[in-house]
């Protein structure tokens, strides 16, 4: 029974970091995007945000998606749609 107790902290330890670091995915529908050259551009300011893990670009219906994984405890969605709308590229979250 001696490894009980430990097994115990453990997933205290995981559970209550994992409360304050999640990671999260969003994905954007972002506007003006309208040529090849775009899409690294609005990569780029999102992946300029820190917090931001990772930054997928895509395209739907003839309009860029970017698709972003983040840490919420470093940024947030509205930051992260700032950062594109200063770049010259409005974006709202996908539904
Ligand atoms: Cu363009």
């Amino acid at each position: 029974m001696k490894i009980l107790p430990f097994v115990l902290l453990s997933v205290g330890t995981f559970t209550s970091g994992a409360a304050f670091a999640n990671e999260q995915t969003v994905t954007l529908n972002v506007k003006n995007a309208t040529c090849e050259l775009c899409g690294p551009i609005v990569k780029r300011s999102l992946n300029r945000v820190s917090g931001v893990l990772d930054v997928q670009m895509s395209e739907a219906n003839g309009a860029a998606v970017a698709k972003v994984r983040f840490e919420d405890s470093r940024t947030s969605v509205p930051a992260l749609i700032t950062a594109t709308a200063n770049a010259g590229y409005p974006s709202s979250i996908a539904r």
